[in-house]
């Protein structure tokens, strides 16, 4: 039977699964239809971790019913657990052949997490003569738009600006002068406590959500269909619904803000969570408005649930670097995914991907990767990330990797972060220096070096710690590009004291040479 008509094609994507979406805007059940589709194209255009792929999916076919219980009509194309019975592989050209069939007269849009997909998307509009309605994205504090006209003249970008005028417009934190509760703009000093030799106390445990009958479809589908992808899928525990989500955050206010902001920074063996939120996956699939998130912890604030040094903390996360990123990343792109400050071009060494290494930190950071598609942020920015950027990793590899690996990835968020904040490719935009250290932070930072066989304070030697010969390999071989950085002038001092040691750099490199050979 031929189909009806269509107005409006409303196409939702994987990670816009929200029940507010401008696209949702004015629709009309008897002449409008939502159109999401699964598709190999985004299950493999990076090797994406097998929690990744299930957790879409699941959301995505959790929101189909949802909408189908209001009486909207959605045409979705689930993957089969036989590729062959798919009716395409690429975004374009379902679409393409959707839009032959049903003949709306207008596609409307929000604007996607990932540039790529928005240029597939406007050109199968054009070749198909259907024109492509693209609206703003209303889960963002800040518009597109709105962050362009802030960065339009600035010479610098720097988040701490932002974040304060983030406070300002949304009127939070502040006292009657509209000055800072607690007379700081942040509580960075209180934030970098460790757990000491005793470690974390018994944490809260984790809130899960065990599969229902969609997610286990799903995990069969993901299990046969894309079994050589990395990772594993033992861990299904993340909310699918929105009101999962919202249960999810109502627990970490509970349980974790408390003590979020003073152990943000620590890790521990065994420990991927300890009092970090999870919310970036909800978060990111538009499951949960940061709105919400934001509000949630303000009311702990206010009834004394929790403390102000976590509750600016967690705030600074959501409303100040989450935007920052997502502005930085449609101000910078499509020319950003190429930058590469440094010139690196070495390939992911194979551990990235099975964990294999007898470094203990990045063995630990990764089968947290492994297990449940994540990792926090320390592991992320201070363990995998810095490692890449030691070793010289090309940061477009290491996005690209970061993004398959992540349950919480999505281009916007993924690229500034790795390719930025990380690797420290775009030579200062997202962040003012790199973030580069010796094994002697994770160290201070964690119990990973007491059982592991390197040495963090050794550079040189069969019990040296890789991260810290590197380091100084690192900081010696882009001096010329280093040198104009004040935040680096510390570290540059340190280095020109070991330069002055006769034949110390010249083993350093012996040293930097040896890992690089020893690493598949
Ligand atoms: P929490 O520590 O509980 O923080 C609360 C929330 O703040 C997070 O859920 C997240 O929504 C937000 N947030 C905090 N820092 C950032 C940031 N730098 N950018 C954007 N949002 C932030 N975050 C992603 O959501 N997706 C990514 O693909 C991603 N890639 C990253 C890559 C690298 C190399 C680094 C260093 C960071 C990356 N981040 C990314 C940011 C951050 O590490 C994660 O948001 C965080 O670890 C997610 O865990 P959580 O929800 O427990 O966060
Ligand atoms: C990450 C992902 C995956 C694995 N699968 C899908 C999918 O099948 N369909 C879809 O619409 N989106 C998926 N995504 C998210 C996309 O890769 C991409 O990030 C978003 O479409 C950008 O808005």
């Amino acid at each position: 039977m031929k189909p009806q008509p269509v107005r409006h094609l409303i196409l939702v994507l994987g990670d816009q699964l929200d029940r507010q979406s401008q696209a949702l805007a004015g629709f009309d059940p008897v002449v409008d239809a939502v159109w999401m589709a699964e598709v190999q194209e985004e299950a493999t255009y990076v090797w994406s971790h097998k929690l990744r792929l299930a957790y879409f999916f699941s959301a995505m076919r959790h929101f189909r019913e949802e909408l189908r219980a209001q009486g909207k009509t959605v045409h979705y194309h689930a993957l089969d657990p036989d590729p062959t019975r798919d009716l395409g592989k690429f975004f374009g050209a379902i679409l393409a052949r959707d839009l032959q069939r049903l003949q709306p007269q207008k596609l409307i849009l929000v604007r996607p997490g990932d540039y790529r997909v928005l240029r597939v998307l406007q050109e199968t509009a054009t070749a198909s003569g259907v024109p492509l309605e693209l609206r703003p994205d209303g889960h963002f504090f800040c518009s597109v738009r709105e962050f362009q006209d802030y960065a339009a003249g600035r010479g610098t970008l720097r988040l701490e600006h932002f974040y304060r005028r983030q406070r300002w417009i949304h009127q939070i934190l502040l006292d009657q002068q509209q000055k800072p509760l607690g007379g700081r703009w942040n509580f960075d000093r209180e934030n970098r406590r460790t757990f000491g030799r005793q470690g974390p106390p018994a944490m809260p445990a984790p809130k899960s959500f065990p599969p229902d009958a969609i997610t286990q479809k799903v995990i069969d589908l993901v299990q046969r269909r894309f079994s050589h992808h990395p990772g594993s899928l033992a861990n299904f525990t993340l909310p699918v619904t929105a009101a999962q989500a919202d249960a999810f955050l109502m627990d970490f206010i509970e349980k974790r803000l408390p003590h979020f902001g003073t152990y943000e920074d620590a890790m521990w063996t065994d420990q991927p969570f300890l009092y970090h939120s999870r919310l970036s996956a909800p978060l990111n699939l538009k499951l949960l408005n940061p709105r919400r998130g934001v509000a949630a912890a303000l009311t702990a604030y206010e009834e004394l649930q929790a403390p102000l040094n976590s509750v600016e903390g967690f705030i600074r996360q959501i409303l100040g670097w989450r935007e920052y990123i997502r502005g930085i990343y449609w101000l910078q792109m499509p020319e950003y995914q190429e930058l590469n400050y440094f010139d690196h071009q070495a390939e992911l060494p194979s551990c990235f991907w099975d964990g294999n290494t007898a470094m203990r930190c990045f063995r630990q950071s990764m089968q947290f990767v492994l297990d449940h598609g994540y990792a926090h942020h320390i592991h992320r920015l201070m363990v995998l990330g810095l490692f890449a950027l030691l070793y010289g990793v090309q940061p477009r590899k290491f996005h690209e990797w970061h993004l398959a690996m992540y349950v919480d990835a999505v281009d916007w968020v993924s690229l500034p972060n790795t390719l930025g904040m990380s690797q420290f490719a775009d030579g200062g935009l997202v962040g003012s220096k790199p973030y580069c250290a010796s094994g002697n932070y994770i160290h201070r930072m964690s119990n990973f070096c007491a059982s592991c066989d390197f040495k963090p304070d050794r550079s040189v030697g069969a019990d040296a710690c890789p991260f810290t010969t590197f380091y100084w390999e690192f900081l010696d071989r882009h001096y010329d590009r280093l040198k104009t950085n004040v935040r680096l002038a510390y570290q540059l001092r340190a280095l020109a004291a070991k330069r002055a040691q006769p034949g110390v750099m010249a083993a350093i490199r012996g040293q930097a040479d040896a890992w690089r050979r020893s690493l598949p």
